[in-house]
């Protein structure tokens, strides 16, 4: 029996040991995010020397390009801009090993602490981690100020990838910045700013698992010691699952390496989309002889195994999968690529809700955020560099590329969602030198040779997972340049029934690809069409950018994509708009092939997913942002306009209410239930329901145009135009929704002469695809009519208030037509010549109209004046030409007495 003052002593030494593993030396990790000075700019001489400039107070994430993509001005600041911060260092950290650690600088950082350089990274989307303890400053107590300095620069750099691609470079501090302190012995924190420790899953099957972890460890200690390494895998319960031990002698400095096998797991919980079950592995040194710990680290660890079949497609868990996602690129409306890892986990959120499965991490790996969402909510991924478009032929480029990728599969490895690494995109949109020169094909034989190189080291880093490399849809040149052969899987962008050919197309060039390359399993990992999410047509057409046009073009790719079992899978191009600065077209500067806004609003296309991929029940009313119609009454007598609606549901059939009343009930097809709604001037409520508790409603305001302008049982109010069009245009912020053209008739309102205007060569574009400035309303006036000699309303007497609006398209200001629009060619007119007048029922209002008065070339034009119309005079709007045709790209017409 023990004597009471040792059993005392006994246990006091017992608590001590738990107490001390509790507050001994651990990681300490905390961003520094808030508070950082800014100036956008360089500062020769800055930190070294003092800079006497005006900083402004910012916080991290942080992008100095969140205004200056929305001006109407071409390019966006591409430059410099320096950051500094003072952290407080406490004294209790003297001894620790201490390291700044980014998440993301764009594109180049310097990094500074108390003036003098402590390291740097190139390359925006992957992170770096900076030791600093050697220029620290401690405090013998309490905690010592010092100073950091990050100097961020975006400018074009030849060696660094991206060079040209259709998305924002935009610059800055732009995710999280940590400080992290660790004991002297801690896990490597100088690979490649990983956590120094690596888990892989050699062998899964539904009966066991096995799981291989391999890491490093360093001791700064003085002396030499015994270190334990502990790894202990804990189920989603925090049940330790299995553990396994090591003992490492250390020596000052060195690095130290050891291997885990945990093998024989039973019957292991196996994740999935539908149960992304995760584990973690904590890993954990220990002294040896005090059982103090000294450095702790959990990583996700997900057990899953897939194959990709190149006739069957693939399959996960030895279940087949079809693979269906979008893309993802960063930014958001407003916010440049500056964004909190709320918004991150939000866009992965949105993918699962729609029932996608997988994200292409597009183009360049991304926050770290967005693949503990996928890990977490069971997201498939790839993960690629952001080698985009073209390559420079040069060492520094290839090692850039190398050192990127290294870093993407080392800091990116423990995800068990990457199932794939990708390295190059579209390269050979645009090759350099001329066709057919020995030049050209040197550099074709150089992308080979690169893209050879990544995939070696890849494979070499991580033999686990499959490879890729997306292509444009040019088949022959990518195969004989040998990149369907280096890469495990091929990815085909696909944009047949957008960029150049018909819908069908698609499915041909599916079927083509397995017939030349049968053992080659296939991904479309893109396909798009952009929707203007203003823009509404019922007669939809090829980049018209209606909303109608991409429901039409994802209908006709899924379809073909699900009847297809060797297509692996398919990635919807793009989870949401996104800014790409070179764009002009409707929406300036920015990509609308999102299936949802750039403020992640969902368009139809979205919805047209969910209905066809979700397994509960699912239903919701189609262009759901759209409660603002205008349309023209059926007749005098019968006030109502017949508009479709469409309804999105995984059901048999839906029935429709307006205003409480049957519609009727429709079958739905694909997952679209289709009706013919007659609106009525003011609120119409529809009420769309399937089986007993299923259902949506939609507010929609419909402002009636009657079709007699001098309608007793309709008075005319108001009237928008879009010349050239035969689109409808919602501008929320004023309310208004302008109409498509038509030809005058007698009581009614329209045009008289002329056609809609076509670009040269336009077959990309409908009416213009130019950047009108000086407006937001870009749709309106890419199109006009040409050549009209009238435009006529027969309004009842009264007085109105009459607008017309113009652009001159054909400016001939000479510009590339955007790479990717595969067929288009560089345009190349001459600037119009034209000089027109206006009269305003028979009154001159507007002379000489041309280049060198109002009409600017790609510039918008207003200008509004008053009419009194007497009797049956109605308005009548002539338009003489003096040399050239008159142009007119909208009217608006509003009674005001
Ligand atoms: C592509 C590119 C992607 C573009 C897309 C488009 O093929 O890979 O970066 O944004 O087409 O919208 O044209
Ligand atoms: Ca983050």
């Amino acid at each position: 029996m023990i004597k009471r003052p040792i059993r005392f002593l006994l246990s006091l030494v017992c608590l001590l040991a738990v107490l001390s593993t509790v507050e001994a030396q651990d990681r300490i990790s905390q961003t520094i995010n808030s508070n950082w000075q800014f100036y956008k700019g360089d500062l020769p001489g800055f930190p070294a020397s003092p800079a006497t400039v005006k900083w402004e107070t910012v916080s991290v994430p942080h992008s100095w390009n969140t205004t200056d993509v929305l001006d109407d001005e071409p390019g966006y600041y591409r430059g410099t801009g320096w950051y500094q911060r003072r952290i407080f260092v406490p004294s209790s950290w003297k001894g620790k090993d201490i390291y700044l650690y980014f998440e993301g600088a764009a594109q180049a950082a310097e990094v500074y602490v108390n003036g003098k350089k402590a390291g740097g990274h190139t390359g925006s989307y992957t992170f770096f981690s900076v030791p600093v303890k050697e220029l620290l400053q401690f405090a013998a107590s309490g905690s010592a100020v010092n100073e950091i300095q990050v100097k961020v620069n975006n400018s074009h750099n030849e060696d660094v990838p991206p060079l040209s691609a259709d998305f924002t470079f935009f610059g800055g501090l732009y995710r999280d910045v940590h400080l992290v302190a660790v004991s002297p012995v801690h896990f490597d924190m100088d690979n490649n700013a990983t956590n120094g420790v690596f888990v892989s899953t050699p062998k899964v099957t539904a009966g066991s698992a096995d799981v291989m972890v391999k890491g490093s460890f360093v001791s700064n200690l003085p002396k030499a010691g015994r270190v334990r390494v502990r790894t202990t895998i804990v189920d989603g319960d925090g049940k330790t699952v299995a553990e396994q031990q090591s003992m490492v002698k250390t020596v000052p400095g060195a690095q130290l390496s050891f291997s885990h096998n945990l093998s024989n797991l039973l019957s292991p919980h196996l994740w999935s989309p539908e149960t992304p079950y995760l584990y973690q592995v904590i890993s954990r040194l220990e002294d040896a002889d005090t059982k103090v710990k000294l450095d702790e680290i959990s990583n996700p660890l997900g057990f899953r195994w897939y194959v990709f079949d190149p006739g069957k497609g693939f399959f996960l868990n030895g279940q087949p999968v079809k693979l269906v996602g979008t893309s993802r690129h960063q930014d958001f409306k407003d916010m440049a690529n500056a964004l909190p890892d709320a918004m991150a986990i939000r866009d992965v959120e949105l993918l699962k809700a729609m029932g996608g499965n997988f994200l292409r991490v597009a183009h360049y790996p991304q926050d770290p955020a967005v693949l503990q969402a996928c890990d977490r909510l069971g997201i498939l991924t790839s993960v690629e560099i952001p080698v985009v478009n073209q390559i420079t032929e040069s060492e520094a480029f290839a090692e850039n590329c190398k050192v990127m990728q290294r870093e993407m599969i080392r800091q990116n490895y423990n995800h068990p969602s990457v199932i794939m690494w990708t390295y190059m995109n579209e390269v050979l949109l645009r090759p350099r030198y001329d066709n057919g020169s020995e030049k050209r094909e040197a550099y074709i034989r150089a992308v080979a040779k690169l893209a050879q190189e990544l995939e070696d080291l890849t494979r070499a880093e991580d033999p686990s997972r499959y490879t890729m490399i997306p292509n444009h849809g040019a088949f022959e040149l990518y195969h004989k340049a040998g990149l369907t052969r280096i890469p495990k899987l091929v990815g085909w962008n696909l944009y047949q029934g957008w960029y150049g050919g018909e819908l069908g197309g698609f499915a041909k060039y599916l079927d083509m690809h397995h017939k030349e390359l049968p053992d080659k399993p296939l991904l479309v990992t893109e396909y798009g069409a952009d929707g203007d999410p203003r823009i509404h047509s019922f007669e939809p057409v090829k980049f018209d950018k209606s909303l109608e046009y991409t429901l039409l073009y994802h209908q006709a790719y899924l379809e073909a994509i699900m009847e297809r079992p060797f297509v692996a899978g398919a990635m919807i191009w793009n989870l949401a708009d996104f800014n790409s600065e070179q764009r002009a077209e409707a929406m300036p500067h920015i990509n609308n092939k999102g299936i949802t806004t750039i403020d992640r609003q969902p368009k139809d296309p979205y919805l047209f997913y969910q209905a066809n991929l979700l397994k509960q029940p699912f239903i919701r009313i189609g262009a759901a942002a759209w409660t603002l119609r205008s349309g023209i009454a059926a007749s005098e007598t019968s006030l109502v306009c017949v508009q479709p609606v469409e309804v999105f549901t995984n059901q048999p059939s839906v029935s429709l209410r307006l205003n409480g009343k049957l519609i009727g009930t429709a079958a739905a097809r694909q997952g679209i239930a289709r009706f013919n709604v007659p609106f009525a001037d003011g609120v119409n409520l529809l009420d769309a329901s399937a089986g007993t508790d299923l259902a949506d409603q939609l507010r929609i305001q419909f402002k009636m145009i009657p079709k007699d302008l001098r309608s007793a049982a309709l008075p005319f109010r108001e009237i928008n135009v879009s010349l050239g069009s035969k689109r409808y245009y919602a501008d929320e912020k004023l309310r208004q929704v302008w109409l498509p053209e038509q030809a005058y008739t007698p009581g009614s309102w329209g045009y008289v002469g002329g056609q809609a205007f076509a670009m040269k060569g336009g077959s990309q574009s409908y009416g213009s695809n130019k950047d009108i400035l000086g407006t937001e309303d870009d749709p309106i006036y890419e199109t006009q009519r040409t050549g009209l000699s009238q435009f006529k309303l027969d309004v009842p007497a009264g007085e109105y208030e009459v607008t017309l609006l113009f652009a001159e398209l054909v400016s001939g200001i000479k510009r590339e037509a955007l790479v990717y629009n595969l067929s288009n060619t560089t345009q190349n007119e001459e600037a119009a010549t034209r000089i027109f007048d206006v009269k305003l029922n028979n009154v001159p209002w507007l002379e000489n109209l041309g280049t060198a008065t109002y009409l600017e070339p790609e510039r918008a034009y207003a200008t509004k004046t008053t009419v009194s119309v007497k009797g049956t005079a109605g308005i009548v709007i002539d338009f003489t030409a003096r040399k050239g045709e008159a142009v007119l790209n909208g009217v608006q017409v509003r009674r005001v007495l």
